[in-house]
């Protein structure tokens, strides 16, 4: 039987997906014969709360020399991480220069914003490829899994930090207990862990089902990092709604008594029960839903092959994985994906092997419907390709909503 990764207690599965490809395996086809595959279910812990999936994928297995995603491919992430950046050091004091440690960098486009705002700063990022590039940007970056011994190593090495942040990462670690505890004891006594990854009420909201994949271990709430900070002397002590990947939630933690709760942090907490998130029924409605997002847009794209429309996917994203795959998606359906990122081009998507080509591909030969995997991006996505509008071609996007349009309805 399966039990929290925080509490123990077993957990209570809500969707089953079946059986699904790492999501951010780009495959060549020599690869394909040997495609790794585990079962995607997601479940909900009665004890603590805590959405989790099943089935684990060991951290080795995703996270590489070869890994896909490279934060900095998005212009309107970049002046995210700005933002997130210039709101932590506003917090911190100015001098002597504040030393912020952030997980998972990946290639530092957060810390480089850090860096030009004054602060000191270290990256720690298992995957050695997407590292190497913030280290040519000569941003330090550790190539390493956090965890308790290299906290202890660290804070003996470079002294208590001003701060240890996280931008989509907290959410993809199974040690839960390990991380917030190193993170913890990393901190100086006035320090904060500032983190933030895609709010589970926002994704039940909207059925965003395709954030559940063997990255995202855990499905954050406020009530839920609440619990996991009181277990390592930490208390939750702000919260900041974000916009980006389709719905957000930073969370500001602190030494327990270093500083008081910000009212918000009760009415978040509140509002979360009030949507009964602490109990079964939304998760159930959840699982009814997504099947029906996917038949819908199944049966949309086999329309469009009878009509004889040319359709291709826009942004090879990690969550496309799950629609795809779920949904049963196939190169007959989808002739290709268009994906700025050099890495992935040229390759397979995992599962279902359409193939990934470079932005130029689609800009040369516009298909007749773009497919936006890349929904989150959707506002810089639009705005950069009114050719595509102008030349007469359609998006359909499946979220936030389930739209096929004509030219110049966006
Ligand atoms: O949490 C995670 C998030 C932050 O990043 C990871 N687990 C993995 C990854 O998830 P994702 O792949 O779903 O993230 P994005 O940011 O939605 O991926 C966008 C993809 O689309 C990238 O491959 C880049 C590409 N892209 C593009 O081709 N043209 C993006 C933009 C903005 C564009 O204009
Ligand atoms: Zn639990």
């Amino acid at each position: 039987m399966p039990r929290c990764l925080v509490c123990a207690t077993a957990i209570e599965p809500f969707i089953d997906f079946g059986r699904m490809p790492i999501a951010n395996r780009f495959l060549a086809p020599e690869e394909l014969a040997d495609e790794f595959f585990y079962n995607l279910a997601v479940a909900r812990c009665p004890g603590c709360e805590l959405v989790q999936l099943v089935e684990l994928v060991a951290p080795e297995q995703m996270f590489h020399e070869r890994y896909a995603y490279f934060s900095s491919t998005s212009r309107r992430m970049s002046e995210h991480f700005a933002g997130f950046a210039a709101a932590l050091l506003a917090e911190l004091p100015p001098a002597p220069a504040p030393f912020v440690v952030e997980l998972g960098s990946n290639d530092g486009i957060m810390l480089q914003h850090l860096r030009s705002g004054g602060a000191r700063v270290l990256g720690v990022e298992p995957s050695a490829n997407v590292a190497a590039v913030a280290r040519e940007r000569g941003l330090d970056t550790r190539v390493a899994f956090f965890d308790l011994a290299l906290a202890e190593q660290l804070r003996a090495e470079y002294g208590p930090a001003d701060a240890v942040v996280g931008a989509n990462v907290v959410c993809h670690v199974a040690a839960l207990d390990e991380l917030f505890e190193g993170a913890r004891r990393l901190l100086g006594p006035q320090g904060v862990f500032v983190f933030e990854d895609p709010y589970l009420p926002e994704i039940i909201a909207r059925t965003a089902f395709d954030q559940f994949y063997e990255e995202h271990v855990v499905y954050f709430r406020a009530e839920s990092v609440a619990g996991l900070a009181r277990r390592h002397g930490l208390e939750l002590v702000e919260l900041h709604p974000q916009a980006v990947h389709g719905g957000s939630m930073r969370y500001t933690l602190a030494p327990r008594g270093a500083r008081s709760a910000s009212p918000r942090v009760a009415q978040t907490i509140a509002r979360e029960r009030e949507l009964g998130l602490h109990t079964a029924a939304p998760y159930a409605a959840l699982g009814e839903r997504v099947g029906q997002l996917a038949k819908r847009l199944r049966e949309t794209l086999e329309q469009l092959r009878d009509e004889g429309k040319r359709v291709q996917g826009y942004g090879a994203t990690a969550k496309s994985s799950t629609m795809i795959n779920y949904a049963k998606l196939t190169p007959a359906l989808i002739e290709s994906i268009c994906d700025t990122t050099p890495a992935k081009q040229g390759r397979l998507s995992p599962g279902a092997h359409i193939r990934v080509v470079p932005h130029e591909a689609f800009v040369a030969d516009y298909p007749d419907v773009a497919l936006l995997f890349a929904w989150n991006h959707a506002d810089e996505i639009f705005a950069k390709e009114r050719g595509f509008e102008a030349a007469g071609g359609r998006w359909l996007t499946y979220l936030p909503e389930f739209r096929l349009d004509p030219p110049h309805m966006r």
